[in-house]
């Protein structure tokens, strides 16, 4: 997320060069200043800038290893980063480009040019982020979309996988919901949609908790670290919120309100189970208590 101001990281071991720079830069950015590259980077990962203005020449670690360090760490390598430097020969730029710098700018600097491309690569910055949220957020209930759930089930089986630790994911679905749009109408269904979607995110009790929607009117939960036990637990919560939310249902099989029906899964610890079984393993379970008559929870147990 992009700092209001933008947070501007300036890394040089020349005081003039960073007091030439916070003139320009003061009043429209939050500045922030290093005098090495090691203190400059640590600063970095703490106070995740906008954007780095990065010397090359300092003592100890350089500009270029700055660049290597911020770009090979996951929490530092969206950062855009601007050389400054006096080493103007095409190969030393060549090199903070193949480092992944967004760009090079030589010294003597000029105040006006060095804020305009600052000015650019925030703007990039900002409209990438913006690109991003679109691309991992369902655009109708804010929540995570299908695209964000698979890339979370894979570091999450990863991680559960490497730790040992249990997996339980979720397959959640609206029951008659059809009917729900044919008696109420389809905006009113959108509307039911976001209500319910914000309800299951609030049930989620742990930080690592994750919930998508899966697509239609159905989500699929992540739940690390968490075993059978306390996967049926947070469905059966989840259950009974959304029931408690008394949204009035004209035309449900199963009573007067708006319900669910969840599918559970717990991932093996053997290293057999991948994300798309796990999520079938829930779904088959969630088919079966549409079929036990909605509004329940049904846990999926090994055979
Ligand atoms: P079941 O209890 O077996 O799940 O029955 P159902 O009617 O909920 O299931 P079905 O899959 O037959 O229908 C799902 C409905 O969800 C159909 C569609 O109109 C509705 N739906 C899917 N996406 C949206 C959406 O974005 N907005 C609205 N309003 N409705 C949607
Ligand atoms: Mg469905
Ligand atoms: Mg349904």
């Amino acid at each position: 997320m992009i700092h209001t101001p933008p947070r501007i990281l300036a890394i040089d071991d020349t005081p003039a060069n960073l007091l030439a720079l916070g003139a320009a830069l003061a009043g429209e950015f939050d500045l922030q200043i290093a005098t090495s590259g090691a203190t400059g980077l640590a600063l970095a990962r703490e106070s995740l800038p906008d954007l780095i203005l990065l010397d090359v020449m300092m003592p100890g670690m350089d500009g270029f290893e700055v660049c290597q360090r911020l770009k090979s760490d996951p929490s530092t390598q969206h950062i855009p980063v601007i050389f400054v430097s006096a080493m103007s020969q095409p190969e030393d730029q060549e090199r903070g480009f193949a480092l992944g710098a967004a760009d090079y700018i030589t010294k003597p600097f000029q105040v006006p040019l060095v804020l305009a491309r600052v000015r650019v690569h925030v703007r990039l910055k900002l409209k990438s982020e913006a690109l991003e949220k679109m691309a991992f957020v369902d655009g109708l209930t804010d929540i995570p979309n299908r695209r964000a759930l698979e890339r979370q089930l894979e570091d999450e089986l990863r991680r559960a996988r490497r730790g040992k630790t249990p997996l339980s994911v979720l397959m959640i679905d609206i029951d008659h919901f059809k009917a729900y749009n044919d008696s109420c109408g389809h905006g009113t269904g959108d509307i039911c949609l976001r209500k319910v979607a914000h309800e299951l995110k609030n049930s989620l009790m742990r930080p690592g908790d994750f919930i998508a929607r899966f697509g239609g009117e159905e989500f699929c939960a992540v739940l690390p670290d968490c075993d059978a036990d306390g996967a049926a637990l947070v469905a059966e919560k989840m259950r009974q919120a959304v029931e408690a939310l008394h949204i009035p249902h004209p035309d449900s099989a199963v009573g007067p309100y708006v319900t669910i029906s969840l599918g559970c899964a717990t991932g093996l610890l053997d290293g057999a189970s991948e994300p798309s079984s796990l999520v079938d393993l829930a779904d088959q379970a969630l088919y079966r208590a549409k079929g036990m008559g909605r509004n329940r929870v049904v846990c999926h147990t090994r055979s």
